[in-house]
């Protein structure tokens, strides 16, 4: 498969040549500008482009981890999956062979949507992967419907899809504060683990429910970020909003403590960003979270210990 990279100007951290060609990179970012079922705001289509445009005003350097981890160890951008007149399974094809073709290069993917339900692709050819891999679902919604509006392949129903193929006991939940009943019947159901926003703030799972998270996933971990797990006072620009989320920090000490615990993350999407124009404080969280997501992944564990 021919897999074009993004020049200087558009690319993830807007990086030179010498640490951005495919070739040389251990990281890279695949957009998948999906939009086909979102139900409430629109405008996620436009996300990666908006998360990619902000990145040119992270930093390189790393003050946690004493590092420029894009100049050591490489990141590609891909361009865009072209995904217009694609829709449902035929979009989800043509994204998971793309994440497919970097995934036998040995590279590892961060996939950029678009909305949920684009988020199939990648899990699932990790999966092919990492067999045993758990999920860990970021989101303030369990998308666990069968249906929604009559679709299947609506973002409200992606776990739904993921769990006709992973066995459901491994997809963890965290932060999820709105379901329909059929969803809170099918948690319990088919064992899947699920961390409640609200119980997590009354303390119900611990005072380091992080640990309590990270105990319930396999040595595997694919993990994928639905920006509305954010409080949507750091995170608006998203289709469903939703009170009460998580901050910034506590989704970083999560992957913290699952790197320190000795787990590995093999992939990462993040999905349902929809920017709002002239709203800078949101774009740029997400792509501060996409670096800060690689830098602590990529730090060893006793790296993550001496910083604790
Ligand atoms: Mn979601």
């Amino acid at each position: 498969m021919e897999l074009h990279v993004l020049g200087q100007e558009l690319n993830f951290l807007e990086l030179e040549p010498e640490f951005s060609t495919l070739e040389r990179s251990q990281i890279v970012i695949v957009p998948a500008p999906y939009e086909y079922r979102t139900s409430f705001g629109r405008g996620t289509c436009r996300g990666p482009e908006a998360i990619l445009r902000a990145s040119a005003h992270v930093e390189m350097y790393d003050e946690e981890f004493e590092q420029e981890l894009c100049t050591t160890a490489g990141v590609a951008t891909l361009q865009p999956v072209a995904l217009d007149g694609l829709y449902d399974e035929a979009a989800i094809a043509a994204v998971e062979a793309v994440v497919e073709a970097l995934l036998q290069r040995g590279k590892f993917v961060v996939t950029l949507g678009g909305e949920h339900t684009i988020a199939l692709a990648p899990i699932r050819a990790h999966w092919r992967r990492y067999p045993q891999m758990s999920l860990l679902q970021l989101d303030a919604h369990a998308d666990l419907r069968q249906e929604y509006q009559g679709a299947p392949y609506s973002h409200a129903c992606v776990m739904a899809r993921v769990a006709e193929f992973l066995p459901p006991e491994r997809i963890v939940q965290v932060g999820i504060r709105a379901l329909a009943r059929e969803e809170a019947e099918r948690i319990r159901q088919w064992g899947i683990r699920t961390f409640f926003a609200e119980r997590l703030r009354r303390g119900l799972y611990g005072e380091r429910w992080y640990d309590q998270v990270v105990q319930t996933l396999s040595s595997q971990v694919y993990v994928t970020l639905d920006v509305d797990v954010f409080d949507p006072a750091i995170m608006p620009a998203t289709g469903t909003p939703e009170p009460g989320g998580l901050w910034y920090h506590e989704v970083l000490e999560l992957f913290r403590t699952l790197i320190r615990s000795g787990r590995r993350v093999v992939g990462i999407d993040i999905v349902e960003f929809s920017p709002i124009p002239g709203l800078h404080h949101a774009e740029m969280l997400v792509a501060r979270l996409v670096y800060k997501l690689l830098n602590i992944c990529f730090a060893a564990e006793e790296r993550l210990a001496s910083v604790q």
